[in-house]
């Protein structure tokens, strides 16, 4: 079964990375992969913030995110909820690329902003284009959730230091995604929201939620700060499985 999803998974990337070639014919030779990747992690975790950093319209539906919303008291009282007034309830969706020039250093754009000029003008070797979708977290919405999370070859996944059962919520939430996903692929967490004072960073987290070093990120969506660094990662690790370097 899972055997079967692979290979239906690698024609899908085949035919998808044809495409953009025959589409952008200067990335011959230069185009490194296809792939789709899900921002996916608690609701509030900061998913939809990260995404609009690299593409500030790439947002979903956003819906109250309560269920019972006073909308006249709400638009009084504005910072009600401090945590967000609003929860995706579909999901975000942008395709980027990341290029990596001779000396491997990195950058992440939006792929819409790609053209043959920039490809010359930043000296760009490799390009890896991403279908980036981040999930709506709720747990009402699981069902759009499975459909972003379905299949995808890598994940990010979100971890929100102010959760108060966030040990408990990671557990099960990555539970759910590995079902989703289908298939055994790389993950690279992310902890959001070190701007804030005193939140646990990944120097605590680490034991604590049995993860390795080379997996956990710190970063701060809202000042859209160390957010390339978990893709790089997770690229890397995705193409380090691919060349069967680590199972
Ligand atoms: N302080 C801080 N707040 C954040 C950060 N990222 C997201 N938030 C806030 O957390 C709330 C939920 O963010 P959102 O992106 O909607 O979370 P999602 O449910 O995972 O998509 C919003 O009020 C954001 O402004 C961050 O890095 N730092
Ligand atoms: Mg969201």
């Amino acid at each position: 079964m899972t055997e079967d999803i692979e290979l239906e998974v690698k024609k899908l990337r085949i035919l998808t990375a044809n495409n953009v070639l025959n589409t952008y014919p200067y990335l011959s030779g230069k185009l490194r992969g296809v792939y789709k990747v899900c921002i996916t992690g608690n609701s509030g975790s900061g998913k939809t913030t990260m995404i609009r950093c690299f593409d500030p319209e790439a947002h979903g539906r956003e819906v109250p995110r309560y269920f019972y919303v006073d909308y006249e008291m709400l638009k009084k009282n504005p910072d009600l909820f401090p945590e967000s007034n609003t929860a995706t309830q579909t999901f975000d969706f942008t395709v980027v690329a990341l290029l990596l020039d001779g000396d491997s250093k990195a950058e992440i754009i939006k792929f819409s902003e790609i053209s043959e000029e920039i490809i010359e003008q930043k000296k760009v070797k490799w390009v890896t284009i991403f279908y980036l979708f981040g999930t709506p977290g709720q747990w009402r919405f699981k069902d759009i959730r499975a459909f972003a999370e379905r299949r995808s070859d890598g994940v990010i996944f979100i971890i929100d230091p102010i959760d108060s059962k966030l040990k408990e919520n990671f557990e099960d939430f990555r539970e759910q995604v590995i079902k989703n996903v289908e298939r055994k692929v790389p993950i690279i967490y992310a902890i959001n929201k070190q701007d804030l004072p005193n939140v646990f960073g990944a120097k605590e987290l680490t034991a604590e939620l049995k993860l390795s070093e080379k997996e956990l990120f710190d970063m701060s969506a809202l000042k859209c700060q160390n957010i390339a660094k978990p893709i790089i990662a997770l690229i890397k690790k995705m193409q380090e499985e691919e060349l069967g370097k680590k199972k």
